[in-house]
């Protein structure tokens, strides 16, 4: 099938990250994609050899006025362009392309209420066509994640290829990812990581400057990371013992990519409607968790998103391996259910085959 995929950047690197990825797990499926995108400046770095089945397209004002694929997906609620939904509208209801708005990620209870829902329009270029609200999720009753990368390499093989671009960690020390927002509670998590010989990799980000402005509690280093293709970003967070994350796919690749422990900062949005996304979280995430390890690990959860919560504190060196086990089991259980791309595809049959059926009568 041909899917046309729309991405507009908002800010950083989560939109175009997401959209890359689900580019790139539909290609190695065998589907051919369009990846629409109106800055696609981060794909230098994140994706330099392209990927197979996928063509990169400048996503211009106006669009250009091509016939659509069988799928097209609306990232984000970009909002289509208005000739391309003419041209859909246009068309006899079973050639019509599954329209797909593809959804931020969250655990709130609200994602499996609204995943599939369908939302018929009544006025504008797309009178008369349909879209589905289409919610990526942790539990089975949501569109799931996207796996890609998921097995792409295994804890040595990530530690050999950090050691071998000059990130390794010594010995005695561990490693940890720092791949997070500016960040007040910052200072609280060097002095809780100090208790141990500590590398901190840190990708590039305005967290840099805030880390070069601190004084670093004795045992700590940091190396500077370039930007990576993603499938080598895949493999720092695989490499390492603690994954600082943000946003959603790096916050979803911690989770996949690698069984050591992860910290999130989430986006900071409005009204701290973060903090709902968060919580929604840990509730899902640290079920089942010893009660002490838990309460410790959400206290650092929260201290990390919001100062109304601190002083940021993390496990002691000795339950690190606690942690990790329990990161493992949610690791398997997150891995155990279908991938969002393994759902789409048969969402999007699913909906192909209703849309041309029979009608009764
Ligand atoms: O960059 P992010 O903060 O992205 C966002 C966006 O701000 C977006 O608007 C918001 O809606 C969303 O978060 C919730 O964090 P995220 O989502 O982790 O995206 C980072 C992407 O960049 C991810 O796909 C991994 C990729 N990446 C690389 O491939 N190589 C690198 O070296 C680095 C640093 C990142």
């Amino acid at each position: 099938m041909l899917w046309d995929v729309f991405c507009r950047v908002i800010d950083n690197f989560g939109d175009v990250g997401v959209c890359w990825r689900l580019a790139t797990e539909l290609g190695r499926r065998g589907q051919a994609v369009r990846l629409w995108i109106d800055d696609a400046a981060a794909l230098a770095w994140m994706a330099p050899a392209g990927a197979p089945g996928v063509q990169v397209l400048d996503w211009t004002e106006p669009a250009p006025d091509l016939p659509p694929g069988q799928v097209v997906i609306e990232a984000f609620g970009c909002t289509l362009p208005p000739a391309l939904l003419a041209r859909m509208a246009g068309l006899p209801t079973a050639q019509a392309p599954v329209w797909i708005n593809l959804e931020y990620l969250s655990a709130e209870a609200y994602v499996a209420r609204s995943h599939g829902l369908r939302s018929p329009q009544f006025s504008g270029p797309g009178a008369g066509l349909r879209k589905w609200f289409y919610y990526p999720g942790f539990t089975p009753d949501s569109g799931g994640l996207l796996h890609a990368g998921a097995d792409r390499s295994a804890r040595a093989d990530a530690q050999a290829w950090a050691q071998a671009r000059g990130w390794g960690s010594q010995a005695d020390e561990r490693a940890v990812t720092l791949f997070c927002y500016p960040n007040p509670a910052l200072p609280a998590l060097l002095a809780a990581l100090a208790d141990r010989p500590t590398l901190l990799r840190v990708p590039p980000g305005p967290v840099r400057s805030q880390l070069a402005s601190l004084a670093l509690p004795p045992g700590l280093r940091w190396v500077e990371t370039p930007y990576l293709p993603q499938a080598d970003f895949d493999r720092l967070l695989a490499g390492a013992d603690l994954n600082i994350v943000r946003g959603e796919d790096s916050f979803v690749r911690a989770q996949l990519c690698s069984g050591q422990p992860l910290l999130w900062q989430a986006y900071p949005q409005q009204d701290d409607a973060h903090l709902a996304k968060l919580t929604a979280f840990l509730d899902r995430y640290l079920a089942g968790w010893p009660a002490a390890l838990s309460a410790t690990v959400r206290q650092a959860f929260l201290a990390f998103n919001s100062d109304a919560f601190g002083p940021l504190r993390l496990p002691d060196a000795g339950r690190w391996p606690d942690w990790a086990a329990a990161h493992g089991q949610w690791r398997q259980q997150l891995l155990a259910q279908p991938g969002l791309c393994e759902q789409l595809l048969r969402f999007v049959t699913d909906q192909q085959a209703a849309a041309s059926a029979p009608k009764p009568g």
